[in-house]
């Protein structure tokens, strides 16, 4: 059977330097098998716009890249992208930064995108759109005549009516994305509220098979909870945890560790005070427990994140002035992307993982976590029920991260934990992780998109 060209479309085109993330591992095969092509942003911004795509050198697939102007990355990539629909698929209308301008932005730069790809797409390829920044792409493709299977991951949360209704152009958003065949979500939680809000702002027709209609097109709407690549990490982890440098980790410490970019939807505030309402019930855990809390930078500039850094540090700051003594600090917190390696190493030091989003769309660090333990002798994941993976991790430690004193007693619990309990969770939590890694994922993604289409409603 012959197999089509993939061709996968995301924000920013992967690098050609190894290691990568799972994501792109786990498409490198298929795109390399099927002589396929990764097009997305090179990262470079400069006076003029690119016209046509650009291949790159290197890397085991074929990749092109097309560059930005300063305008184009302060309307499409800062302004609607992270400042508009960023906060309204996580829950928070009050961060928006509606500017009229950056949507007019957002679309040129979609419009421009698929004039560039349509020049490179045979009738028969199938196109993988990736996440929020590229919503209006299937719209523009179809509208230059596009008639390819097109899918949409969206990597994440998807809102609830009463959020969506808060965007600039609702209505417009569930047109863009009544053009794919397939929109794959992380959830099933998500899938229920897309047909939820699709029905109530745009009057699409949910049916019972995963078809919603809308107007005079049927797309497909299905959870596909994105995962890790489980046996490399696990692997990784084994070889990197015998190199950690003497001292990182004390035998009468604890590490309690935390892993999130610089984002408010990562609940590091609530974290620290979660932490800090601990060591105050806990005096005994003093100077025998501490939280490693890693934070590489992202999208700086965007206002709301000054102000989560702002807060995160002075939040840590005042909790260690609180409790440090001469030999301890509670919380180590590091602003600096960590090397991979040195991460799934740390992961398996550590007898505690905080992963408490107030909204994810699914969470890898908590699946890094779990499969970085020690099977004979696991840490414990505390685990937000408003993460993605808290659908598929019923295992770990469930919290509600707004509730303070619930994570603190959630921390002792986990420190406290016996051995049984927690070699229990972690064998469960891993046999998961092993049935549906980022391979299945993909795979469940393609052949869904390469499945038989959605009848289209005749009027
Ligand atoms: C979005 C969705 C969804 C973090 N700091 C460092 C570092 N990381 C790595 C982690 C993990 C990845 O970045 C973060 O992935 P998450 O899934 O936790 O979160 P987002 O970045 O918000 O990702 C999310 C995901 O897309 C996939 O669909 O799960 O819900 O928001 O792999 O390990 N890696 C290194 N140094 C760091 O300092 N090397």
């Amino acid at each position: 059977m012959k197999t089509e060209r993939l061709i996968c479309v995301s924000n920013r085109l992967p690098t050609g330097d190894a290691p990568s993330g799972g994501l792109v591992v786990a498409l490198a095969d298929v795109l390399a098998e099927t002589g396929g092509t990764w097009v997305g942003w090179s990262g470079a911004s400069a006076g003029t716009a690119s016209a046509a795509l650009a291949p790159v050198e290197g890397g085991p697939f074929r990749r092109l890249a097309f560059d930005l102007t300063d305008a184009e990355v302060a309307g499409y990539y800062a302004g609607y992208a992270n400042a508009v629909l960023w906060p309204i698929l996580h829950a928070r209308a009050d961060l928006m930064d509606i500017v009229h301008e950056d949507l007019a932005v957002y679309k040129a730069v979609n419009r421009r995108l698929a004039g560039m790809l349509i020049d490179v797409i045979a009738p028969d390829d199938i196109v993988w759109v990736h996440d929020f920044h590229l919503l209006p792409l299937a719209w523009e493709l179809r509208a230059l005549g596009a008639a390819n299977r097109i899918g949409l991951f969206l990597h994440t949360p998807f809102p609830a009516p009463q959020d969506m209704a808060a965007l600039p152009n609702a209505g417009e958003v569930a047109g863009w994305l009544s053009q794919h065949d397939l929109v794959g979500l992380q959830t099933e939680a998500d899938v229920r509220k897309f047909r939820a809000s699709l029905s109530a702002l745009a009057e699409a027709r949910a049916g019972e098979d995963g078809i919603v209609e809308l107007g005079r097109r049927a797309t497909r709407v299905a959870a596909f909870p994105i995962s890790i690549d489980t046996r490399e990490f696990a692997e990784l982890a084994v070889a990197e945890h015998r190199s950690l440098p003497p001292g990182i980790v004390k035998p009468d410490r604890a590490l309690v560790i935390g892993v999130d970019r610089l984002d408010y939807t990562k609940g590091l505030p609530q974290r620290f005070r979660a932490f800090a309402a601990f060591l105050e019930r806990h005096e005994d855990w003093h100077r025998h427990v501490s939280l490693l809390q890693i934070s590489p930078p992202t999208r700086e500039g965007v206002a709301a994140y000054d102000a989560i850094r702002d807060e995160t540090e002075a939040l840590a700051g005042r909790i260690n002035g609180q409790f440090a003594d001469i030999t301890w600090a509670p919380i180590r917190y590091i602003h600096r992307h960590v090397a991979r390696e040195r991460l799934a190493g740390l992961y398996r030091a550590a007898r505690v993982a905080l992963v408490t989003p107030l909204m994810d769309g699914m969470n890898l660090v908590a699946k890094e976590y779990v499969a970085a333990q020690d099977p004979a002798d696991p840490g414990v994941l505390v685990l937000s029920q408003f993460a993605g993976a808290a659908e598929q991790m019923q295992d770990a430690l469930q919290v509600n991260p707004h509730d303070i004193e619930q994570v603190a007693a959630a921390i002792h619990s986990a420190l406290v934990m016996p051995p049984r309990e927690r070699r229990r969770r972690q064998e469960r939590l891993m046999e998961g992780l092993l049935a549906q890694d980022v391979h299945w994922w993909s795979a469940a993604f393609l052949t869904a998109l390469r499945g038989p289409r959605p009848s289209q409603p005749s009027a």
